[in-house]
């Protein structure tokens, strides 16, 4: 089921796994290959290639949801706006949505928008997955330097955790 507005998301409230993340970091692929069907979620070279947000029933039981990719620099603006209301309106209001899965692309890394929705993601307490792919795209030592890279800003979150219950003793009461 393809939704290009809220109106059209499916409402038979089931839970739902969104895939999340830069255009071309390879969240359509990633669906097919974990559901093992290689045509289900249309892929592409050229990035932008979801435009709507896709809906996937898994065995009757949940959703695999495929969200537009941000960061599209050459997508109008006016899409890019579009793009970026719609998957807002999804974080923002489904009920149903039990985790979301960051796609990083492993040659690289966070970048500045990944960082505004993890650190959204953790405002808002919501269970979320990073997942790095294309790492065959490097070698072993690249591989390895790319993952620590990687995991270096997922034990930001802790640190951030500490000054957040500090700063709360610290207010006059
Ligand atoms: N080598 C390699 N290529 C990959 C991998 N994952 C995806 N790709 C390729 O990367 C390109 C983009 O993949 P998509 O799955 O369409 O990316 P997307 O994140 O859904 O992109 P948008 O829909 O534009 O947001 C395609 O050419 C894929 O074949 C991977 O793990 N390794
Ligand atoms: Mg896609």
């Amino acid at each position: 089921m393809s939704a290009g507005s809220a109106g059209q998301f499916p409402r038979d409230r089931l839970p739902e796994v969104a895939f999340l993340g830069r255009s071309n970091v390879g969240k359509s692929s990633l669906i097919n290959a974990l559901t093992g069907h290689k045509g289900l979620a249309f892929t592409s070279n050229t990035p932008g290639r979801t435009q709507t947000i896709n809906f996937y029933r898994i065995d009757g039981a949940f959703y695999f949801v495929d969200l537009p990719g941000y960061g599209y620099a050459r997508a109008p603006l006016r899409v890019t706006l579009e793009w970026k209301k719609l998957i807002e309106h999804y974080l923002e209001s489904r009920g149903t949505l039990r985790l979301s899965c960051l796609v990083l692309d492993s040659r690289r890394g966070w970048m500045e928008n990944d960082l505004l929705l993890k650190r959204w993601l953790e405002d808002k307490g919501s269970e979320y997955l990073v997942i790095a792919t294309k790492i065959d795209k490097l070698n072993q030592s690249e591989q390895e330097h790319g993952l620590r890279k990687i995991r270096q800003a997922t034990t930001g979150r802790g640190a951030r955790e500490i000054w957040q219950a500090i700063t709360k003793t610290l207010q006059p009461r």
